[in-house]
């Protein structure tokens, strides 16, 4: 991959300050809200505005990929949108299949992989097949990781791992003593990942809804009252911009 420097990456010079590589976000995670309202607004059925929705990601993945984040991972389905509508459940979990079939060559040349956290168990086999199918296609791809949280919720996720930690102590392959922070981590579906420096929500909630609870402990939170299918690159880049001028200080002083 080549490495570019976009001008934001640079810091300003000043007469005191020499040069540095100013920080950007490894891990971007978006909370993709106001689908419905932005649909309701025109006078359209919701799945509209689902439809509108998904037609940004690849937009904000190429900005993404392009500000040199490395980790995209976008809340698509939460474990509570079962209780909507059924034909709207039944659209959105339609949106995977339509997306690779549009964008897929799209993400290939620009050397996106496309990754998951959730329990997909249950989701229905034609949309565990187009999963399946965009992972394998991009497995080897080592650009930006675009990771779609399906079926996902925070508590499940942590509670699932309680479990099977207990299970690794109860069959004695983990003593508890041995058991911290990290090693919890990898009982966790963001194993592997960086955990995210900048969480985006659209549509005006200030809310993690049950969205990667460990592993915001530390992230940077922006909020913008736009709607997701108005969201776009340069209100991105705006995050990101305001992002680099926080001081990030885990607890510390
Ligand atoms: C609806 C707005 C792309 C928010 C975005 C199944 C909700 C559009 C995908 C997608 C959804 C998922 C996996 C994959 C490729 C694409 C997607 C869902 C919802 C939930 F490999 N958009 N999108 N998945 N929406």
């Amino acid at each position: 991959m080549s490495f570019k420097l976009p001008f934001f990456k640079t810091k300003q010079k000043s007469e005191k300050d020499t040069p540095t590589i100013e920080h950007v976000p490894r891990h971007v995670a978006i909370i993709m809200d106001g689908n419905g309202r932005w649909a309701k607004n025109r006078g359209l059925p919701r799945i509209a505005g689902h439809k509108e929705g998904m037609d940004v990601i690849k937009d904000i993945a190429k900005a993404a990929s392009d500000s040199g984040v490395e980790i995209l991972t976008l809340y698509a389905f939460s474990t509570e949108n079962w209780k909507r509508p059924n034909a709207e459940v039944d659209f959105i979990l339609r949106l995977p299949k339509e997306f690779l079939h549009h964008y897929l060559p799209d993400l290939m040349r620009h050397n996106v992989k496309i990754e998951t956290i959730g329990n997909l168990d249950v989701l229905p086999e034609h949309t565990k097949e187009a999963v399946a199918y965009a992972k394998a296609q991009t497995e080897n791809n080592d650009g930006l990781l675009l990771n779609f949280a399906l079926n996902y919720g925070s508590r499940f996720e942590i509670m699932d791992a309680m479990k099977r930690v207990m299970q690794d102590v109860d069959a004695l392959k983990l003593s508890i003593d041995a058991l911290d922070e990290s090693l919890f981590s990898k009982y966790l579906y963001t194993d592997g990942l960086t955990d995210p420096d900048l969480l985006i929500r659209t549509s005006g909630e200030q809310r993690l809804s049950n969205f990667l609870l460990w592993q915001s402990a530390y992230t940077e939170f922006w909020f913008t009252d736009v709607l997701w299918p108005d969201f776009n690159e340069d209100i991105f880049k705006n995050a990101l911009h305001d992002y680099q001028q926080r001081k990030r200080r885990y607890g510390g002083i």
